[in-house]
């Protein structure tokens, strides 16, 4: 729950009308607040995940202004509350490191996207996102996780938590290891144009999962969960957000017969997204695109393996094996994408 100093920062004691735990998210305590004028989301942020909280701050008014003056002010994100003080976020020692935004009325968020409806919607609002951030200074963002999307970061964080084995789980999944290290190596070249920027930096939302959009009816309504917005590569949005929105299951399903690439909704976030941006692309990115999923879906699913070795520290999890579970989805949905890879270069070259 939330702390009452925390709540006594934001509000006199009577204005609060109820607090209940809010959402699906991994990372951080997210709740929503009541009074009789407004709604609110606090979320105590999750300083393990971001050792910094204040370059969370930075980037996130950043975002506000630059998009304020946006020319095409299509969608929203949730703006920064002050404390009565008039700070933008309240931490001390014993309580954490809280920060509080407007709560987005009339919106929810979805785990899977049902209907190619809402993969078009999608991907118009996380285009529309990286449109709109493609002329801001890339400079001006700090890296709140350092080497987020970092593959070769990512892989050695994976290979130290094989030979470590500090919980003892290794043996019991010495074919997913196989797995992933067996594909590793075609992954690392397309690195090779990320670091050199031949793909070029950019500022990006580096979390695109379906539930970082909040719909109203049909409809996207707002890009939320900006804490890892900062420099990255267009790709890392485009092939996130697939790994969720074109997944036939929910992130982690049970039974591995329901996990395919769901190739409509592939299809509808893919044409929205390319109309939002195409103007901006540069040739090496749309030769590259299609290798996106490929590259984000190996990503997560070897840090949910790297975290079930390390004992479950990272991700929230909810049911033994919660980890494993995630990372077996990844895997049969990255052996769809790369069946389909031919056609997702197709469908990408025949759009342009
Ligand atoms: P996490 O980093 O833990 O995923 P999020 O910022 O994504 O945290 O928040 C978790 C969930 O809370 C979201 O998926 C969404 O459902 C809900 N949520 C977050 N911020 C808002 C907001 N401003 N308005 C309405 N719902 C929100
Ligand atoms: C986390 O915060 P949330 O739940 O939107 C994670 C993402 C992973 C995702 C997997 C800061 O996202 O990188 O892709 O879980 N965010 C962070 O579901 O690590
Ligand atoms: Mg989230």
């Amino acid at each position: 729950m939330i702390p009452e100093k925390v709540i006594n920062e934001y509000f006199k004691p009577t204005e609060v009308e109820s607090i209940n735990a809010f959402g699906n998210g991994h990372i951080h305590n997210t709740y929503k607040v009541e009074t009789s004028w407004a709604s609110y989301i606090f979320q105590r942020i999750n300083t393990s995940v971001f050792t910094k909280p204040d370059l969370v701050i930075h980037n996130h008014l950043l975002l506000q202004d630059h998009l304020e003056d946006a020319v095409n002010q299509k969608y929203i994100i949730p703006e920064i509350v002050k404390t009565r003080e008039g700070k933008n976020y309240y931490s001390d020692e014993n309580y954490g490191f809280w920060r509080v935004t407007n709560f987005i009325e009339n919106s929810y968020s979805i785990e899977k996207a049902e209907y190619p409806t809402q993969a078009y919607e999608a991907g118009e609002a996380y285009g529309w996102f990286i449109k709109s951030l493609h002329n801001i200074d890339v400079r001006l963002f700090e890296e709140t996780i350092c080497n987020f999307h970092n593959f070769s970061f990512r892989l050695g964080q994976f290979e130290d938590a094989i030979a470590k084995n500090i919980v003892g789980k290794k043996e019991n999944i010495k074919s997913e290891i196989d797995f992933y290290l067996q594909r590793k190596n075609s992954l690392l070249l397309l690195e090779k144009d990320i670091i050199s920027g031949k793909i070029p930096p950019r500022i990006v939302h580096n979390d695109t999962k379906i539930n970082n959009i909040l719909f109203e009816d049909s409809k996207a309504k707002a890009v939320i969960d900006l804490d890892t917005v900062g420099p990255g590569s267009i790709l890392y949005d485009y092939g996130d957000a697939l790994r969720t929105i074109a997944n036939t299951s929910i992130e982690d399903e049970d039974n591995l017969e329901k996990v395919k690439l769901q190739w409509d909704n592939y299809c509808h976030f893919t044409e929205a997204f390319l109309k939002e941006t195409k103007s901006i692309l540069t040739e090496s990115e749309k030769q590259n695109l299609h290798i996106a999923p490929i590259l984000m879906t190996y990503i997560i699913g070897i840090r949910f393996l790297t975290d079930y070795l390390n004992g479950d520290v990272y991700f929230k999890t909810t049911k033994p094996n919660h980890n494993l579970i995630r990372t077996r989805v990844q895997i049969e949905l990255l052996k769809d994408m790369e069946m389909r890879k031919p056609e997702m270069k197709t469908f990408i070259s025949d759009y342009f």
